[in-house]
This record gives C-alpha cells, sequence and structure tokens, in this order.
C-alpha cells in the first residue's frame, strides 16, 4: 500500500516516518509528485483541518493519504494558538520567534498549563476517511531549552521526562507524544487500513 503524506512541515514528517518505520507501507511525501496546489487550512478544529488536507489531496493524487493537524493549546491563554499554531503571530515569526511569544504572553501568569493536540486523518481517494487523536500535557516553561523536535518543543516541558520535549530524544518524544499516541491508535487498527 502506498500512503502520501500530505505536509510540508519537515518536523511532522521526520515524526511520522520514524513512528510508521516497520509497517507495511511504502510512504510517499508530496514533493514526489511534483507542483501540486496548497490545502487552505480554514477550518475551526483539528479535525475540520486534518480531513480537509487528507481527502483533497487523497482525490488528487490517486492514493490514500495521511495527514496530520495538530497544534499547542494554552489554557491560559484560553486555548490560543491552537488552530492557528503554524502561524501564530503572523508570517515574520520563525519556530523561535513563536516561542518567545508564548513566553511573552504567558508573563506573570500562574496557570502555565498547555497540551499539544494532533487529529490524523486518513483519506482514500473517494474522501472517505478515518480519524485519530492524541493529546499530551505539559508546562510552559519560562525560558526555551533544547534543540531537538521543533515548533512548540523548546517551551514545551513535560513533567515525566522532567525536561522539554526540545531535550529529549525523537524515541522518547513519539512514545508519548500527541503524534505517537494518535499514529499508534492507526497503527493497531492497520489491518483494516491496509485493505482499503
Ligand atoms: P502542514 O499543514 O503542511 O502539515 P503545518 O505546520 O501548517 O504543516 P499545522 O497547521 O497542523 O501544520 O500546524 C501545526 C503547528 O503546531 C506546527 O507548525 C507547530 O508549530 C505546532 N506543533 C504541532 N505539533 C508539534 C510538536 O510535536 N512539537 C512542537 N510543535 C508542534
Amino acid at each position: 500500500t502506498t500512503l502520501v503524506l500530505a505536509t510540508r512541515n519537515k518536523g511532522k514528517t521526520r515524526e511520522i516516518m520514524e513512528i510508521l518505520k516497520g509497517y507495511p507501507v511504502i510512504i510517499k511525501n508530496l514533493d514526489d509528485f511534483g507542483p501540486i496546489p496548497e490545502v487552505e487550512e480554514d477550518g475551526e478544529t483539528f479535525d475540520d483541518n486534518a480531513y480537509k488536507k487528507a481527502s483533497i489531496t487523497a482525490r488528487m493524487l490517486g492514493f490514500p493519504a495521511l495527514a496530520d493537524d495538530s497544534g499547542l493549546v494554552v489554557n491560559a491563554l484560553n486555548g490560543a494558538p491552537g488552530v492557528y499554531s503554524a502561524r501564530y503571530g503572523g508570517e515574520d515569526l520563525d519556530d523561535a520567534g513563536r516561542c518567545d511569544l508564548i513566553l511573552k504572553e504567558l508573563e506573570g501568569k500562574e496557570d502555565r498549563s498547555a497540551a499539544f493536540e494532533c487529529v490524523i486523518s486518513l483519506a482514500v481517494p473517494t474522501g472517505a476517511a478515518l480519524t485519530y487523536e492524541g493529546r499530551v500535557e505539559g508546562v510552559i516553561t519560562e525560558t526555551k531549552a533544547g534543540d531537538n523536535g521543533f515548533g512548540y518543543d523548546p517551551v514545551f516541558y513535560y513533567e515525566p521526562f522532567g525536561k522539554t520535549f526540545a531535550q529529549s530524544t525523537s524515541e522518547e518524544k513519539n512514545q508519548v507524544s500527541h503524534r505517537g499516541k494518535a499514529l499508534s491508535e492507526m497503527a493497531a487498527e492497520f489491518d483494516k487500513v491496509l485493505i482499503w
């Protein structure tokens, strides 16, 4: 079975490939198909965006497609950046800039609890899809720490590890992460997935 990863995010791609290593699928990336139009992410939930990315890609390319929509949910910020995690603070900020913005917005706030959430949508070319979800809770640090991972990992402190996700190895992170959980749920019913 061929599976197209419907993402342009390199950090996600790396983690998804690592997690699915050993499963009987041939993974293709969007870049393998040459120039194709961007899918506009205008949904209000992770679910909407994941389904949209997976189903449009599967229809367009004629292969099953897997999309990941995910983000950081900060309680003291009423759930922000949430579905806007990738572009929070505007197009000019990079990952480090977005981490700094979160730290600034949490200055003086007592509640630093947060979670990463992930919805994986697996769609076939007809548009039918299966959905898997994962969530992991953590605490926003006072300063950035660590160089591994991507996105908000340097400010996401995972208490059971006693360090941030950016200070963890990818094996450690994948064991407990929102993405790791959603994908292992998918892997648990891979037989169903494979007959598609
Ligand atoms: P695609 O839509 O092409 O997959 P994207 O980066 O636009 O890429 P999202 O809209 O799902 O994807 O945005 C998710 C953002 O949430 C991502 O850019 C990170 O900033 C953040 N994020 C998600 N998972 C993360 C993780 O495991 N560690 C750190 N940050 C994460």
